[in-house]
């Protein structure tokens, strides 16, 4: 059977099937990922009222592609109190935001209590906001730097008010691009075993993809098609994020930067070959607005949020430092030919722009 006739019909595709989807022209791979989100979404492209806040950039650990660490480039050192936390979370819902999505690098100086203490501050204030913090990398860098299980570290976010987790530190899976990138992290098998854990427990996450560096497009699809096979056993991932790498202020050189048409087909690609994660999110503040925005025809069904303020990919060079504002946000997905849906965190349609 050939490829697109196996793509229409819904079966899914192998590693060499799904590489091979690269060499598809883009119009058509666009159409084959369209019909597949036009059937689960219509015209609908969700987003959400949300905050970003990045509590301490001071990081034990390298990775070559990270411009926001201060562990070597950056000489501005910070790390928030929890009263300056809770100030910011108070602003951001009383702005409206709906979720704080909370990452912080990898700081060896304050204890588990300050990373666990933010949240059961900003939770006895406001027991109805959602939080995703803590990437698979942060907890794996609790139960290094501390010696807790990763079933301890776990189990104390939800004590402490982590609703989700978000997907962050899941880069690239491959082995020996991810030796070269980020040595010492959080390992692939080991990302991968805490969001099992945390699924385990009835909780939901979801999984980016670090890409356009040195990646090869095989490393891409072998990245997805493990998290294809983890969520087959769990079904605890919402959302799967094609990060675009930002190439600015770090150490990562050389890099084979993907063209917006390359990037198009990663997205597409990921909505067919993931048939058990619903939902594929174009971050605009990796992607920019504009490929955001067509990436909707391209498989993409969700633009994450307004952010309002974002540190990690705008010190690399992204346009997302201060985020969006919603009006502007609902009007040029309107004016993009679709339906701005506003969703909570765990993907509840709370409002629907007509
Ligand atoms: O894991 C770091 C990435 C991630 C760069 O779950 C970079 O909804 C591009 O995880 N260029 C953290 N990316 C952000 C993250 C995230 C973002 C949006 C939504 C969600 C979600 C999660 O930022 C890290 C890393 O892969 N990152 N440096 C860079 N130069």
């Amino acid at each position: 059977m050939s490829l697109v006739k196996k793509i229409k019909s819904r079966e899914r595709l192998t590693q060499k099937e799904a590489e091979a989807l690269y060499d598809i022209d883009l119009f058509t791979l666009g159409e084959l990922a369209d019909e597949i989100r036009q059937d689960k979404f219509g015209k609908k492209s969700y987003f959400n009222i949300n905050r970003h806040i990045n509590p301490t950039n001071v990081c034990a650990d390298i990775c070559k592609f990270c411009a926001y660490s201060a562990s070597r480039k950056n000489p501005n050192q910070y790390t928030m109190s929890h009263e300056q936390i809770l100030e910011i979370a108070t602003n951001a819902i009383e702005k409206g935001a709906k979720e704080l999505h909370i990452v912080s690098a990898h700081n060896p100086n304050d204890g588990v209590e300050w990373y666990m203490g933010a949240f059961r501050k900003i939770k006895e204030k406001f027991p109805d906001i959602h939080i995703k913090s803590m990437t698979g990398a942060e907890v794996d860098f609790l139960h290094r730097q501390y010696g807790l299980s990763y079933d301890e570290v776990l189990d104390l976010m939800i004590e402490s008010g982590v609703d989700s987790m978000p997907g962050g530190g899941a880069e690239i899976f491959d082995e020996e691009v991810r030796e070269y990138l980020c040595k010492g992290k959080v390992t692939s098998s080991q990302w991968l075993e805490i969001h099992e854990k945390w699924h385990n427990r009835g909780k939901e996450s979801n999984a980016t993809m670090l890409f356009g560096h040195i990646e090869s497009r095989a490393n891409r699809i072998d990245h997805m098609i493990r998290l294809r096979d983890l969520q087959d056993k769990t079904g605890g991932f919402n959302a799967f994020i094609p990060l675009v790498y930002q190439k600015e202020n770090n150490f990562l050189k050389n890099c084979n930067f993907p063209s917006g048409q390359e990037i198009l087909k990663t997205y597409a690609i990921s909505r067919i070959v993931l048939d058990n994660i619903p939902n594929i999110k174009a971050y605009w503040a990796t992607s920019t607005i504009n490929l955001a925005l067509i990436a909707q025809e391209f498989g993409a069904n969700d633009l994450d949020g307004t952010i309002q303020k974002e540190a990690i990919q705008s010190a690399a060079g992204a346009k997302s430092a201060n985020g969006i504002e919603l009006d502007e946000f609902i009007s040029l997905i309107k004016s993009s030919g679709f339906t701005p849906v506003e969703r909570d965190s765990l993907y509840n349609e709370l409002r629907v722009y007509e």
